[in-house]
């Protein structure tokens, strides 16, 4: 028989609590768990079963998908998360466990990759895998068959550190594992449809202070990368593409190849949206993604002040980021832009100058959150150390559930407590929101047929803030799929 593995993640969303104090929208946009795609797509071919439990796409409570897991009766469980829902992984472990003792769990992802002691210290986690999964999921799976279950004691051997392996050798990620249904994407203008995430490269070359990361970039093939595009819209009906690459045109030369295969594969409307970097765009580069319908360019702006830009080691300066923005807009793609408010020597007039250059730059959307300094990055150990950030409470340096980027902020800098953060990234949000040129866009969108009431609560709660009522077509919007979570 083969043996059973379940892959699955928590309902990460019901840690937001941003724009409207907590409230779920059941039409939100819900991403793919790409990574359990990839561990599935590999583990598969080696002759497993595989399903994926998604707690997101219903917003299941841990004891519900616990429930559901156990159930299915896996031999195996294997648990993805990041740094602010490994409190609620943990727990769905700690659930399933206790359903059934004889299922094997296994947990990975980001936060188990930077702290994989930690999380092996839990007695309801058999085995931690480090880094890339694929490789020590096998390894693992296959041990605990022709061993009967090598449970182990001591912390560290239960944890399995994952080579890199050679993104060539992996097969397709097992999209066919999922109901595209459940993952849609509501783009401004086009309306809603189905939406995958895909990548093209693993890793990051560049050091920002505020990520963690891995340093060296593997590659697939073009050509599979492109097959993966092609299955995904004619097999699964997807049409919009989020290319998340830490920096999709970090090989100028591979990118510009592959935007080549994909405009030649003529995928009329489909819509794809990537990741860039704004000192890494030219205008050879956005034509050639412009020419594959690639919508938007995200870019992280970060801060208005050189000074918060040269600490915190990205290598982008503030001509970059004005360069960048107007050449995206030149080509007919949209910037989306993200700033961070509290950078380690933040102060009043370093965040107002953030607050004033995101609205110098050609900006429709942008992206205000207060530094969250996640484990693993140099802001995290600056923050322990109170280099210019420190923690409000010294106790949230461990206490993850807090880790949120859209919750209530957990550091202070030297001069600004994290109320005056806070209060800072609402300003940002309420002038970048009430500009003229951006209430009129936003307008225009309500026109053409917008009625998401979801997509415009950035700018509604610009408008509560500065004005002290809603946008004038506030009511106009549909609110049936608003559901109340907290
Ligand atoms: C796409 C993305 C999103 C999407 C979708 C997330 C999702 N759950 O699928 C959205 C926009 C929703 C999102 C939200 C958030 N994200 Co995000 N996101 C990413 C991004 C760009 C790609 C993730 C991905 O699919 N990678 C591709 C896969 C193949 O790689 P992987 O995730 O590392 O998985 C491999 C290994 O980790 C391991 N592995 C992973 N899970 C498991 C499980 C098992 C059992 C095993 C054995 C192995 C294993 O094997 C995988 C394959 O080799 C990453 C950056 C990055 N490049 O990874 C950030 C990243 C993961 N996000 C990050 C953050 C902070 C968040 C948020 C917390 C932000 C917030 N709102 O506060 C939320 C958390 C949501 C959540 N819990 O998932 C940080 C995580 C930092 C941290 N310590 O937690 C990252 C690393 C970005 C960064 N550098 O700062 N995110």
């Amino acid at each position: 028989m083969k043996p059973k593995l379940a892959l699955a993640r928590v309902n990460y969303s019901q840690l937001y609590t941003v724009y409207d104090g907590g409230k779920t929208y059941t039409q939100r946009d819900i991403l793919v768990p790409y990574q359990l795609l990839n561990l599935a797509g590999y583990i598969r071919e080696q002759g497993a079963e595989v399903a994926i439990f998604d707690g997101e796409v219903e917003l299941l409570t841990e004891e519900a998908l616990a429930k559901r897991i156990v159930a299915w009766r896996p031999d195996f469980v294997g648990l993805t998360a990041t740094t602010p829902d490994i409190e609620m992984t943990i727990k769905v472990c700690r659930l399933v466990k206790e359903g059934n003792p004889a299922i094997v769990t296994i947990l990975g992802g980001v936060h188990a990759t930077v702290l994989p002691e930690e999380v092996a210290g839990h007695a309801c986690v058999d085995f931690v895998v480090a880094g890339d999964g694929e490789k020590p999921l096998a390894q693992i799976m296959a041990e605990c068959r022709t061993q009967r279950l090598p449970v182990r004691d001591d912390v560290r051997q239960k944890i399995l550190y994952g080579k890199r392996p050679e993104l060539t050798s992996l097969p397709m990620p097992a999209h066919d594992l999922l109901d595209y249904e459940n993952y849609q994407f509501s783009d401004p203008t086009r309306g809603r449809m189905k939406t995958a995430s895909v990548m093209s490269s693993r890793g990051c070359p560049f050091f920002c202070s505020f990520c963690a990361h891995t340093p060296d970039v593997r590659y697939r093939t073009p050509e599979a990368f492109v097959a993966e595009i092609e299955y995904l819209y004619r097999v699964k009906g997807v049409r919009y593409f989020f290319v998340y690459d830490d920096v999709f045109v970090v090989k100028r030369s591979r990118a510009l190849a592959i935007l080549e295969q994909l405009r030649r594969l003529n995928l009329a409307d489909a819509h794809f949206q990537c990741q860039a970097r704004a000192n890494l765009l030219d205008e050879e580069l956005l034509a050639a993604l412009r020419a594959t319908n690639c919508v938007r360019v995200s870019i992280g702006i970060e801060s208005g002040s050189e000074e918060m830009l040269a600490r915190c080691n990205k290598g982008v300066t503030k001509p970059h980021c004005r360069s960048a923005c107007s050449m995206i807009r030149k080509a007919g793609l949209e910037p989306r832009a993200s700033f961070i408010i509290g950078f380690p020597y933040e102060t009043r007039a370093t965040a107002e100058a953030t607050i004033a250059f995101a609205q110098e730059l050609d900006l429709l959307h942008a992206n205000f959150t207060v530094m969250t300094p996640y484990p693993g990055t140099k802001v995290y150990d600056m923050a322990c150390r109170r280099e210019g950030l420190r923690f409000v409470k010294p106790e949230y340096a461990r206490q993850w559930s807090v880790f949120r980027r859209w919750g209530e902020p957990i550091v202070e800098t030297d001069e600004l407590t994290s109320g005056e953060l806070e209060a800072l990234r609402e300003r940002a949000v309420m002038e970048f929101y009430t500009q003229d040129k951006v209430f009129r866009y936003y307008e225009s969108l309500f026109r053409g047929g917008n009625r998401s009431r979801y997509f415009f609560r950035p700018m509604n709660f610009a408008w509560k803030k500065k004005f002290g009522c809603d946008i004038p077509f506030w009511s106009q919007l549909d609110e049936t799929n608003l559901i109340q979570t907290t």
